[in-house]
């Protein structure tokens, strides 16, 4: 049986993700932000545990975390919460909302996030805590690094490889066979037909260096 989750983060990621839980039947003791009263604003019915001085109750062991703290072309934030709080000895839940189509050999490592709707095909490699959102498309043979954010209604054609960190953005479309380099960003919208440098920022169709 799976370990109840705590949820770090009380935006819009974490309300998207308490829904994936919720509907995945695994409990969540609830969530935990440095504002506690706009957390229970912003997502109402989730009990606010406080801020992350709220962990020292749940020691590891005794719960899985989930980290709710999203991104929008930065994924460090996301990243530093993911690596403080593993030092520390927690495990961070792999979540896949029920509507999403996973091949049952596609590997999603630790702290995994897969979206309502997202669809990922046979050979796809998913590094920790990377997230893919909402509706997105992972083709066959894609491998997506750790911290990495494919963000709604993007769609990865076979064989291409997002490196650690890295964003694309919503609605970006990446041909096959492609490499995103780490930390590089993908503006919503780009059609993305050639390799994309490491830290390297791109957009437009097709998608240039800008
Ligand atoms: O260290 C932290 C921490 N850092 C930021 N610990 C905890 N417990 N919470 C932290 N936060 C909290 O994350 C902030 O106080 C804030 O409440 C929340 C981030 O919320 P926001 O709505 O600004 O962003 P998000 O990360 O939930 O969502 C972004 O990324 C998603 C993937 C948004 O832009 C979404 O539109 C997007 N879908």
């Amino acid at each position: 049986m799976s370990l109840p989750v705590i949820v770090i983060g009380g935006g819009g990621h974490a309300k998207v993700l308490i829904e994936a839980l919720r509907r995945s039947g695994i409990e969540v003791l609830g969530l935990t932000d440095p504002d506690p009263k706009g957390a229970a604003r912003r997502i109402p019915g989730v009990p606010v545990l406080g801020d992350d001085g709220a962990l020292a109750a749940h020691p590891p062991g005794t719960v899985e975390l989930v980290n709710g703290v999203g991104s929008t072309g930065d994924t460090g934030p996301r990243r530093a919460v993911f690596e403080r709080w593993r030092e520390r000895g927690y495990g961070f839940a792999t979540v896949v909302h029920p509507s999403a189509v996973v091949a049952p050999d596609a590997a999603l490592a630790e702290g995994a996030q897969v979206m309502a709707g997202a669809v990922i095909q046979p050979g796809v490699s998913v590094g920790a805590d990377a997230i893919v959102n909402t509706g997105a498309v992972v083709d066959h043979d894609c491998a997506i690094g750790e911290h990495a954010h494919i963000a709604p209604g993007a769609v990865l054609s076979g064989g291409v490889t997002v490196g650690a960190g890295a964003h694309v953005g919503t609605g970006a479309a990446v041909v096959q066979g492609v490499e995103i380099g780490a930390g590089a960003v993908v503006a919503a919208g780009a059609a993305v037909v050639g390799p994309v440098a490491p830290g390297a920022t791109v957009a437009g169709v097709p998608a240039r260096k800008i």
